[in-house]
């Protein structure tokens, strides 16, 4: 079976622990590999290692070609990286094959162009001018979750190292494939030994002992809002972003385009069996045409393949775990209890695997738990509106504010509601369209701080400024 070792200062490496965990494949419940279970000590080798590496020292655009060439080596393996990340995760192999292995790419091809470019303002004085410098920030914690592995991972690898910092990367220990691939690449590639490391293990054992060490300058956190407090708590005055939870609201008005509105909103409710913080789970239609809309976004939900992540027209894959599954049939049997009806979904198909089909659910009050907390599956609600300012109010109450998106036809109203959503990222007549230079993330519970073009390297470096005063001419 195969063993997924740490990679400490450029080494494949043993766990101090001497102690594996099990890798299991979300299609089928078989353990697939045996993961490193890392710990404190790990940590401490790894900081070390990245503190003794010459990353810092290189150019600018040295960094920018070996992102470049990790790019390259990225694109030349995405059809066997596709299939490794959908037998890690459960989703569809289209998905990964579509999304997750080109976004990879995209992403340490994005910074690697970006910071070729990035020039911060000069500020000329009469007398002096100002100028700022770019430092890495040294060591950096990048600690992912187990819906988007390898994408969310190069999305925080790529402007860490394009910065000059080394990284310490900890994924999550339900879906290690890809990251351990990305290290052996970035192995074979030959960057100097300690830029990249890489530790497996479990959060409270790897991640708390990551956060809380002093040889780090900056964390940058994707996962839930429950954990996001403990790093925040560890952080103290490391510089921090947390990209957490979401409970989404898809606010759909009469005059929208409805074949549109359908095809997007049920792409956004079950995207990755509704595992992404961007999800739009709370679906708010307007009333003229509620019943319209619900007919019709019922049918297309039960029109969906579940099944097998592997074969090509697979919409709906597994769930990551079945400890995950059955939180997600909770929530269910709690919009029951809510007085919610079920109007299709929420069974678990007659085969292997942690599989549960796409449910949509009606009559529940917005303020019922289903409609405000995070479910993270494939569930959503839908509720009636009838004015704008109902969509609003409706659309914010929920502790969290990641996103929304908003279907109609009238340019105005889709400006006037948007700038009125408390969350970080609205979409309109679209979903998780990206534009890799725009600022990601999210407000209230949904975390701290923005990721994305400059906004990535500005919090991937310190800024230093030098004034020098220009004497006048005796
Ligand atoms: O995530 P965790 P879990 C939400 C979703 C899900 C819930 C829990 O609602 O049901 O969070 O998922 C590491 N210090 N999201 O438990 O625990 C952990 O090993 C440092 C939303 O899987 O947040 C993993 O690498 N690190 C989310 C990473 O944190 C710690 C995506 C995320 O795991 C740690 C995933 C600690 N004390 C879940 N404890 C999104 N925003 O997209 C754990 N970790």
């Amino acid at each position: 079976m195969q063993r997924l070792l740490q990679y400490i200062g450029g080494e494949f490496v043993e766990p101090a622990s001497g102690q594996w965990i099990d890798d299991i494949e979300p299609a089928s419940g078989d353990v697939i590999a045996a993961i490193a279970r890392g710990n404190a000590d790990d940590v401490d080798r790894a900081v070390t290692a990245a503190s003794a590496s010459t990353w810092s020292s290189t150019t600018v655009h040295e960094r920018a070609d070996w992102l470049d060439a990790i790019a390259d080596r990225i694109e030349a393996g995405l059809e066997d990286l596709a299939r490794m990340e959908s037998r890690d995760t459960g989703k569809p192999i289209s998905l990964a094959r579509g999304v997750d292995i080109p976004r990879a790419v995209s992403n340490f091809r994005f910074f690697a162009g970006l910071v070729r470019h990035h020039q911060d303002p000069s500020a000329m004085m009469a007398d002096a001018i100002n100028y700022t410098v770019r430092h890495p920030v040294g060591n950096v914690a990048l600690i992912t979750p187990w819906n988007l592995p390898i994408y969310l991972l190069s999305w925080k690898v790529a402007p860490a190292l394009a910065m000059g910092n080394c990284v310490i990367a900890k994924p999550s220990e339900l879906t290690p494939l890809t990251a351990d691939a990305l290290a052996r690449l970035i192995h074979e590639l030959g960057l100097p030994a300690g830029t990249f490391n890489l530790l497996h293990g479990y959060g409270a054992e790897v991640g708390a002992p990551l956060t809380a060490h002093e040889g780090i300058g900056a964390i940058s956190f994707t996962g839930g809002t429950a954990t996001g407090r403990q790093v925040a708590a560890a952080a103290e005055f490391r510089k921090l972003s947390l990209e957490l939870g979401g409970k989404n609201a898809t606010v759909v008005f009469d005059d929208c385009d409805l074949d549109q509105a359908i095809d997007g909103t049920l792409r956004a409710a079950f995207a990755n069996q509704g595992q992404i913080c961007l999800c739009g789970s709370r679906l708010l239609v307007q009333r003229g045409i509620y019943e319209q809309f619900r007919e019709r976004f019922v049918a297309a939900t039960k029109a969906m393949k579940v099944g097998d992540p592997a074969a090509a027209d697979t919409r709906i894959g597994a769930l990551i775990s079945d400890a995950h599954r059955e939180k997600v049939e909770g929530y269910l049997e709690l919009a029951r209890q809510e007085g919610g009806t079920i109007l299709c979904g929420g069974e678990r198909p007659d085969r292997a695997g942690f599989f549960l089909t796409p449910a949509v659910v009606d009559d529940l009050s917005i303020n019922a738990r289903c409609a405000t907390e995070e479910i993270f599956g494939p569930v959503c609600t839908l509720h009636p509106f009838d004015s704008d300012e109902q969509a609003i109010a409706m659309a914010n109450a929920t502790r969290y504010g990641l996103s929304a998106s908003v279907w109609t036809r009238d340019l105005g109203r889709a400006h006037r509601v948007s700038r009125r959503l408390e969350c970080g990222m609205v979409w309109v007549n679209t979903w998780l369209h990206r534009d890799l230079r725009v600022p990601f993330g999210g407000i209230k519970d949904s975390g701290v701080g923005r990721e994305g073009g400059k906004w990535s390297l500005e919090f991937f470096s310190e800024a230093q400024n030098i004034c020098v005063r220009v004497d006048e001419e005796s």
